[in-house]
């Protein structure tokens, strides 16, 4: 049975909720961070980044980074609807999640959070993370305009939605901002998805 590798609170969560969109069975691996489970060799050898998500298939294949494992579910599902598959629709679905994932979390989350990876200078982290902060606030206006008048990214709901969740997630329930308004509606008509409801039940996001 595919396995989906995951941590708590991290953007495996968005992976999680397309699992659910699939509505197929699926195991669940829990890789604990606070354990450094991540780096462990047992987990390295099944991912070596070390890290998550990481989707096992049924043939013992291991597909990593978000946006692969997202085209990957939407397509082995086409019954779904979780892409576009007009050449317009598609490129534009690559486009959000790749600044989702890239611009989002890669470079303004990340340097949020983990200032430490970016400089040993510990005088110098407070900067960075306040660095980071802005960067993604600036990102989420940008998002926040591509929303207007429309539920979702693509109109109808696609994996593009599910990258921006896991970063609302994260501004909102982690880091406590607030959110400009269409990107804010947006998280709010995510979490009445039974997907989004049932991913936070089985990890126990409140
Ligand atoms: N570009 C990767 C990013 C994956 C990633 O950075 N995952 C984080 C959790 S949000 C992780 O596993 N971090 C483990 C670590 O840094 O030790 C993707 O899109 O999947």
């Amino acid at each position: 049975m595919t396995t989906l590798c995951y941590a708590k609170k991290t953007c495996s969560i968005g992976i999680h909720v397309l699992m659910e969109e699939v509505g197929l069975p699926y195991d669940l691996k829990i890789v604990d961070f606070s354990k450094g489970e991540q780096k462990t060799p047992e987990y390295k050898a099944l991912n070596p980044k070390g890290k998550v998500a990481a989707l096992v298939r049924d043939d013992g294949s291991v597909l990593t980074e978000y946006a692969a494992i997202a085209m990957w579910l939407a397509m082995t599902n086409p019954d779904k609807k979780l892409v576009p598959t007009d050449p317009e629709g598609l490129a534009r679905t690559i486009e959000a999640m790749d600044f989702i994932v890239g611009t989002v979390h890669m470079l303004s989350w990340r340097l949020f959070r983990r200032p430490d990876a970016y400089s040993d200078s510990a005088d110098v982290h407070e900067q960075l993370r306040e660095r980071g902060m802005n960067a993604m606030l600036a990102a989420f206006d940008v998002i926040d305009e591509q929303l207007a008048g429309k539920d979702y990214l693509m109109g109808d709901f696609s994996i593009a939605d599910t990258a921006l969740y896991y970063t609302q997630y994260w501004a909102v329930d982690v880091a406590g901002w607030k959110l400009p308004p269409n990107v804010q509606a947006h998280y709010e008509r995510m979490k009445t998805r039974p997907s989004v409801q049932a991913s936070r039940e089985l990890e126990g996001v409140a």
